[in-house]
């Protein structure tokens, strides 16, 4: 049977990454397969929308290098977020170093992503050694990262043998727990699909972003999570509202797929 037939607990009992257990226990507790991309600018934004919508999501996706007044509160605030609606962090750090460099921007610099981050991400541009080199920083923190195999936005070039050379480092890296993408890739093990580029109406912004709805994503393609950013917190939006709709969406598209 195909994991995209099972349901997110039977795949959280049965995976053998940390973070892959929780997220799949947080999913299914939260009947939740929404991640909200919270790229907002100030401290204050971030904390206040993950207070907001944090019920209703398993993931918040930051990009904390746009915060301009960063500081470690912040990451102590989002870690007490974090439990109390009972998320994962995923860092969109999207590494693309040599495998000694990214060792030093996962685990140091201002940000420490590795200290916080249940989840971050890389490009294998410059081949498995990225992986390898987070990984080491990685492992021993509990972590798990996602291949970049596809992009949402136009003219993305991750396609054919680039994306099949994501899909054969994920399988053989065991700190690997899945890609950021538009579909399943593979079954030869359990290897999360997490998508962003979600949108129930837009079709796209005018820097090139494209939106697929859930329905698209999830059961049709079989991914896991959908992401979604301003779908949820954009101009003349009530983010609460949005995010039920969303994850109403989301998780609707998982049961579709499960009882096809
Ligand atoms: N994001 C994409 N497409 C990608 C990858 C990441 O949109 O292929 I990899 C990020 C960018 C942004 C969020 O943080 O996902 C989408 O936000 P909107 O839903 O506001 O477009």
């Amino acid at each position: 049977v195909s994991y995209s037939q099972m349901t997110y607990a039977q795949r959280g009992k049965q995976h053998t990454n940390p973070v892959a257990q929780e997220l799949f226990a947080i999913m299914e507790r939260k009947r939740s397969n929404l991640s909200l991309a919270a790229d907002v600018a100030t401290k204050a934004e971030l904390l206040a929308l993950a207070d907001k919508v944090g019920p209703y999501i398993c993931v918040l996706k930051t990009h904390i290098d746009v915060i301009s007044d960063f500081d470690a509160d912040l990451v102590a605030q989002l870690q007490v977020l974090a439990s109390k609606h009972d998320f994962l962090l995923f860092e969109d750090r999207k590494f693309a170093d040599i495998g000694n460099t990214v060792k030093l921007q996962y685990g140091g610099g201002i940000y420490r992503i590795a200290d916080w981050a249940h989840i971050t991400n890389c490009h294998v541009i410059p081949g498995e050694g990225i992986i390898q080199g987070l990984a080491e920083v990685g492992i021993p923190k509990g972590r798990g990262l996602l291949l970049l195999a596809e992009m949402s936005s136009k003219g993305m070039l991750a396609t054919g043998a680039y994306t099949d050379k994501n899909i054969e480092m994920a399988v053989r890296n065991d700190f690997v727990i899945g890609f950021i993408g538009s579909r399943r890739f593979t079954e030869e093990r359990d290897l999360i699909t997490m998508t962003p580029g979600v949108g129930l109406h837009a079709a796209g912004d005018a820097l090139g972003q494209q939106y697929r709805t859930p329905e698209m994503i999830v059961t049709e393609n079989g991914s896991d999570v959908i992401i979604v950013g301003r779908g949820i917190y954009g101009p003349g939006k009530d983010p609460v509202t949005e995010a039920q709709r969303y994850r109403d969406a989301g998780w609707a598209a998982y049961e579709k797929r499960l009882f096809v």
